[in-house]
């Protein structure tokens, strides 16, 4: 029996589901999730001592590739001088200023400790500016596992969400609407009728959780202007883009400006951290300033932010993303034209260091799209790359990441490996 199984079947008697994270569980692929020992630059190494080409890089924050000397080094440093005060440190000030630095609109910011924390405190900093408590979210997006976030959408768009999890309030539910993603008209037609009760809207600009769609020309252009002409917060959850689509995130390749950015993963660079901030105005009204409250024992945690300040220091080097996206691209075309030798139809986007590769014939730029794909040639491709040291994400629903340490080798071996996998599936 191989080491994994084995250690699932062990944690599965202490911890819930044996993971920490549902997603881990390769519950949408089946099979036994794979348990690692360790890792360095694009490379895993399971229990086993088996070796695979990690393309999820921890879900997004290894962006400069497992145990990036720099990082590794600056975190031994802060080590040495204590885990964590529950006070301010100068480091705090810096990782904020440098943060600033790739998202300018980001007037003020407080860190935290997680997306979801991020996302929770920026729609609650927006209902206690607007004095509204109606958000809208949109279908497929996905911002965490705050209550208010995890609602689906009810009969219709129009009509108040539903919880997507029990737990969550019916009566907090109805206050989250949903609106299909890249649908400009059902927007509009949500701001008219209701518009001067929307506290704020929070968008994935560029979505990674109903896999990696970019937003049509002028979506979220359009969406700015409503938000402007009802007295919306517009929110970009940033979580997984940030720092990664682009040196300055979907802000930057869209030019669009919201009025809070969520952030985190790669802005830990592997450490637990979170952030978000924007508007000065919107900011001065969290606690202590106003009266909106938000609080965390560890945020800003002097060890986190020196990770994540190496980790900042390593993606701002001359050409980074210049190499990072042609890797990248370099990766998708490779994989979608073995695919086509094959016959099987794929679809490939990308941008900077992150991919989206669908079962489908056509372009997919909407959530309902991605749940036409063929999900179960996905499986089957997911567990005949993983057989050979490719490890991709255990659902077709997840983008996909490369790093800076992934070499041209690296993903010529993964379209091997692929061009195996599309004949045998
Ligand atoms: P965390 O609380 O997991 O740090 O961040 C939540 C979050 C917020 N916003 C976006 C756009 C996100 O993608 C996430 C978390 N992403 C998932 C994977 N798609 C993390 C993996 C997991 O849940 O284990």
């Amino acid at each position: 029996m191989n080491q994994s199984k084995k250690l699932f079947e062990q944690a599965s008697r202490s911890i819930a589901g044996g993971v920490n994270s549902p997603v881990r569980a390769f519950r949408a692929v089946g099979g036994n999730p794979v348990f690692f020992s360790h890792a360095k630059g694009p490379y895993l190494y399971d229990a086993d001592g088996k070796e695979y080409i990690d393309y999820i890089g921890s879900w997004g924050p290894m962006i400069a590739g497992h145990a990036n000397p720099k990082v590794i080094n600056a975190v031994h440093e802060a080590i040495k001088n204590g885990l964590s005060f529950g006070a301010p440190t100068a480091i705090e000030t810096e990782m904020a200023e440098r943060v600033k630095s790739f998202f300018p609109t980001m007037q003020k910011l407080r860190f935290c400790s997680s997306g979801t924390e991020a996302t929770m405190s920026a729609i609650r900093l927006a209902r206690g500016f607007t004095n509204r408590d109606t958000i809208v979210k949109f279908e497929g997006c996905y911002h965490g596992h705050s209550d208010s976030l995890l609602v689906k959408a009810g009969s219709g768009a129009l009509t108040f969400g539903i919880p997507s999890s029990p737990g969550v309030p019916v009566d907090l539910a109805k206050h989250t609407l949903n609106l299909p993603f890249n649908d400009l008209d059902a927007a509009e037609a949500l701001f008219k009728d209701k518009g001067e009760s929307l506290a704020c809207l929070i968008i994935e600009p560029i979505t990674g959780n109903m896999n990696m769609i970019l937003p049509k020309s002028g979506y979220l252009e359009g969406l700015r202007k409503l938000c402007d002409q009802h007295g919306s917060v517009m929110i970009f959850d940033e979580v997984m883009t940030g720092f990664r689509v682009a040196k300055g995130g979907a802000t930057e390749l869209t030019g669009v400006k919201p009025d809070l950015i969520c952030l985190g993963k790669i802005i830990g660079g592997g450490m637990p951290v979170g952030a978000f901030g924007g508007r000065d105005d919107i900011m001065d009204m969290l606690a202590p300033n106003g009266p909106v409250y938000q609080a965390g024992t560890l945020s800003g945690n002097p060890v986190a932010m020196a990770a994540g300040l190496a980790t900042l220091d390593v993606i701002a080097m001359p050409g980074f993303y210049e190499s990072l996206s042609e890797i990248t691209a370099s990766f998708s075309k490779g994989m979608v034209t073995a695919a086509e030798k094959a016959g099987v139809a794929m679809q490939g986007v990308c941008r900077g260091g992150m991919f989206g590769l669908f079962f489908a014939d056509q372009p997919v730029n909407t959530f309902a799209a991605v749940t036409g794909c063929d999900e179960e040639i996905f499986k089957r491709f997911f567990h005949q790359m993983l057989d050979r040291g490719i490890y991709l994400a255990p659902s077709m629903y997840e983008a996909g990441f490369v790093s800076s340490a992934h070499t041209k080798d690296d993903i010529e071996r993964t379209i091997d490996a692929a061009q195996l996998s599309f004949a045998s599936l």
